[in-house]
């Protein structure tokens, strides 16, 4: 790893690593001056590994774990925390530095946490732009897209989607352009991290500073691209296997500096994929589709044959692809069904404190009548 503090302040070295204002202000507003603050650029097993102000692994404090209400609350690659004691290397040394704080978030990446019902996790925090990539062989899945960018624009990054692979790909434009027609309002660029095709549009995102995540499914070439780009082979690609199915590779996230100073955060390949959110998040990335829905007769229109419905007209004219209007349709179903799991778990949250209190209270009548 490339962050060093010799040769620049510890200002400088903050800085170059993503530190702004918004952090800034946080800091103050804390009063926290005193204490060492640094970015996490890798997860692992409830360690992290920190640069900044201080550099090496740490670990949460006790109180942190303790407040958590969730594993959101948790640090994050991407993360800035305040640090007390000095971190070390290596990883498993006995004494280790404590994260006391962390800031709040500019941005995050984050989805309904597999397996559990109401939990939510946090993939990556404080990134600018996030890089969507699929691959055009046998991953080039227009709802899993959608998905993808729901994902990114709740969030609050901004999102590119990088179509991979185009070596393997005879018409590339053509590709290109149903994808585009499919996804208006982003960025669609074609790339190959074999052979190095398209890279250079990515440079407007890749200032340094920038943070930026690479999401998408397992082998579409996440781990290919970041090498391509550092020009190194810092992270480990699957090659695969006969079969042509990829495995999982990469296993942590982990947050590396290019050579011109961008910051990207390589992420493993997400199995299940479900949005976290609440509805705005749906609407952003079917921004043409909740246009349209302005133009509808009627203020209600549920856009299934209603009179009058300008989303049923431009699917009926070609302009909307119905497949499109589908996955909204399922998107928003699924939003609502996340919300109904979670405010039932809150119910049952509330009841189990009122209980709590109604036993606290019956304890305190029953030793004032003792006494
Ligand atoms: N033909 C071709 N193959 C590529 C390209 N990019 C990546 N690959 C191959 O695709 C496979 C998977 O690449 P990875 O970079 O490991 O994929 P990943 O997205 O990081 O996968 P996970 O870490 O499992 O999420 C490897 O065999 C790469 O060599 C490309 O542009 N063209
Ligand atoms: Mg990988
Ligand atoms: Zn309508």
């Amino acid at each position: 790893m490339s962050f060093r503090l010799r040769f620049a302040s510890a200002r400088q070295v903050l800085e170059r690593l993503g530190w702004s204002p918004f952090f800034e202000d946080q800091r103050t507003r804390l009063g926290r001056n005193d204490l060492p603050f640094a970015r996490v650029i890798e997860e692992q097993r409830g360690a992290y590994r920190v640069a900044g102000e201080l550099t090496g692994w740490v670990e949460v404090s006790g109180r942190l774990r303790h407040e958590a209400t969730s594993t959101a609350d948790f640090p994050a690659v991407g993360d800035w925390v305040g640090i007390r004691g000095a971190p070390l290397e290596p990883r498993d040394a006995s004494e280790r530095g404590i994260v006391e704080i962390r800031l709040e978030r500019r941005s995050t990446v984050a989805r309904a946490a597999a397996g559990r019902a109401v939990d939510r996790q946090v993939i990556a925090a404080n990134v600018d732009t996030i890089f969507v990539v699929t691959a055009l062989d046998r991953d080039l899945n227009p709802r899993r897209l959608e998905r993808y960018l729901t994902i990114v624009w709740e969030g609050g990054a901004l999102p590119v989607v990088l179509l991979n692979k185009v070596d393997l790909c005879g018409e590339i434009e053509h590709a290109c352009e149903r994808v585009r027609s499919r996804l208006p309002f982003v960025d669609i660029i074609g790339v190959s991290a074999l052979r190095g095709d398209g890279l250079g549009a990515l440079a407007p995102y890749l200032r340094p500073s920038q943070t930026i995540a690479l999401i998408g499914s397992s082998g579409v070439g996440k781990s290919a691209l970041v090498n391509r780009l550092t020009a190194t082979e810092r992270q480990r690609v699957n090659h695969l296997d006969g079969d042509g199915k990829g495995r999982h590779t990469t296993t942590s996230r982990q947050l590396i500096e290019l050579p011109g100073g961008a910051l990207l955060i390589d992420t493993p390949g997400m199995r299940e994929l479900q949005p976290w959110g609440d509805v705005s998040a749906v609407e952003a990335t079917f921004d043409d589709i909740a246009a349209l829905a302005l133009q509808c007769r009627f203020g209600d229109c549920g856009h299934d044959g209603d009179p009058g419905c300008a989303v049923c007209g431009a699917v009926d004219s070609g302009r909307l692809d119905p497949d499109r209007l589908d996955n909204y349709r399922r998107l928003l179903r699924e939003l609502a069904f996340e919300q109904r799991k979670r405010d039932k778990s809150a119910a049952a949250g509330a009841k189990r404190q009122l209980k709590q209190m109604m036993r606290a209270q019956k304890a305190l009548y029953r030793d004032r009548d003792r006494s």
